[in-house]
């Protein structure tokens, strides 16, 4: 026994990262539009330096990124050839709401994305969209300071009505906020927030987490009133953190740092704020302001699945040696010793795939989505101008077959698999288009040179043949 019958193979992908065309048709200037390549980036994606215009020394990927806003056919007709049951995209906000405060939408986003939606249903292809993929409009962080303000609230439950009205009969899955644990790490790319001099981040960010986390569940409420068959999802990045040694020392080290992304899961999942963090905000002075009816909300409104980003395992230690840091999905940890680094110093623990699908079923025993797990690599061109990406095969591969024995051995209940990315696109923590994850490669560098014309890796027909046997011949 393998995968159930209509288990979703696909890939997935990010507004910002891929579509370009960033001022095309009304849309509005986004956090993610101010966040450059180069040196500046980390700072600027943090909250610690303040970049609310684009400036002429620096570049921003996100202007053109692989262009396809005007080649979604081709690249969904591709998808297609590989099979796809399912893609996963996200949705630029300011397209559809070019300030954020807008009572009315723009017609033209609405209508952009209608056509990717029918596109994909002429394949039989199932949209799965992420409602924010770490985008804010620029207004709505400037007037007022993004999602610090409870205002935030009430601007994007007004964004999920319009699309959940609008896309109804084309679209029922949905993700309210992609990786929703990334607020701690990136708080202007994950919430449009930015710190002056003296603030207490931990209070500003708690205090944001409030508000994504009711608009979550406000969220859900509506998308289940609007379409009683439409499913919604968190989604959060994933990774379990072992601990460095036995030292119980470092076991309640990996312990915490699990807690800091469960938090969030644990709120949209279970319904009310753990014990632990009550406590923990409670020594830190962290004062989380509620209104009157949001524990209700809270309780009344979890997720119907919980989806998740998957890299790589962490690790941590009570002490840890500058010397001794590993660098992963944003999150840095403590370099394991046992484990094959990425070429952008990433760990690979197929294993620990496994090992956090169980852990993330046995504590919410709903079902789980694997939205993204990925390898991103430096691709070269043969003399035949072929790509022979056998690192990128071997890498799916050996997570595919980690996902399989969490289904087939463990019990995992598992809705489907997207993998990062089925075409080349610009790299969220770096900014850069060398750093490539496709099974389409697209002709763009760094500097924003090239043609944008696509051409299939390798991996590409390999992947093919992995939803063909749906999963069952990988090798
Ligand atoms: C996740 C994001 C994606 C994606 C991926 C790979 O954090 O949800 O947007 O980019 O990581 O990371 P990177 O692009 O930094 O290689």
């Amino acid at each position: 026994m393998g995968f159930k019958e209509g288990f979703l193979w696909g890939g997935a992908t990010a507004a910002n990262q891929c579509e370009g065309g960033f001022d095309e048709d009304g849309r509005g200037l986004a956090n993610v539009d101010v966040c450059p390549t180069g040196a500046d980036r980390n700072a600027v994606i943090t909250g610690k330096m303040k970049m609310y215009e684009c400036d002429e020394n620096h570049f921003y990927p996100s202007h053109k990124a692989i262009d396809m806003y005007h080649h979604y056919k081709e690249d969904i007709k591709l998808f297609a050839e590989m099979g796809f049951k399912v893609y996963r995209m996200s949705l630029a906000w300011s397209r559809i709401f070019p300030k954020g405060d807008e009572k009315e939408p723009n017609e033209k986003g609405l209508a952009f994305y209608e056509d990717v939606f029918k596109t994909c249903k002429m394949y039989n292809i199932e949209p799965l969209v992420t409602i924010t993929h770490f985008d804010c409009p620029m207004h709505l962080i400037k007037e007022y300071g993004g999602w610090r303000n409870r205002k935030m609230i009430d601007f994007y439950l007004n964004y999920c009505r319009t699309i959940f009205k609008r896309y109804k009969g084309l679209v029922k899955y949905w993700l309210t906020f992609n990786e929703i644990n990334m607020l701690l790490e990136a708080p202007f790319m994950g919430a449009g927030i930015c710190f002056e001099e003296g603030e207490n981040e931990k209070q500003i960010k708690y205090q944001a987490a409030h508000h994504e986390l009711i608009a979550s569940a406000m969220a859900t409420r509506i998308a289940h009133d609007i379409n009683s068959e439409n499913k919604v999802g968190c989604m959060f990045a994933a990774g379990s953190v072992y601990p460095y040694t036995c030292k119980p020392e470092d076991v309640w080290e990996a312990t915490k740092k699990d807690r800091e992304s469960y938090f969030f899961i644990d709120v949209q999942s279970r319904g009310y704020y753990p014990s632990y963090a009550l406590k923990e905000f409670e020594r830190m002075g962290i004062n989380i302001e509620k209104e009157e009816f949001d524990d209700e909300i809270l309780k009344n409104n979890t997720v119907d699945f919980i989806s998740f980003s998957y890299y790589n395992s962490r690790c941590a230690a009570k002490t840890v040696s500058k010397d001794n840091i590993a660098e992963g999905n944003i999150f840095e940890s403590v370099k394991n010793p046992y484990l094959k680094y990425s070429e952008w110093g990433w760990p690979i623990d197929p294993l620990g795939f496994r090992i956090t699908l169980n852990h993330v079923y046995d504590r919410y025993q709903k079902p789980l989505f694997v939205v993204e797990n990925g390898l991103g690599a430096v691709d070269t061109l043969d003399e035949n101008g072929y790509i022979e990406d056998d690192y990128r095969i071997d890498y799916l591969r050996e997570h595919i077959k980690a996902m399989r024995d969490a289904v087939t051995i463990d019990g995992v209940d598992l809705m489907g698999y997207t993998m990062w990315s089925p075409i080349d696109l610009v790299s969220a923590g770096t900014g850069e288009m060398k750093k490539r994850y496709g099974f389409i490669y697209v002709d763009r560098d760094n500097e924003g040179n090239g043609t944008f014309k696509r051409k299939t890796k390798k991996s590409f027909y390999w992947y093919k043949k992995v939803i063909e046997t749906n999963g069952e011949n990988i090798d």
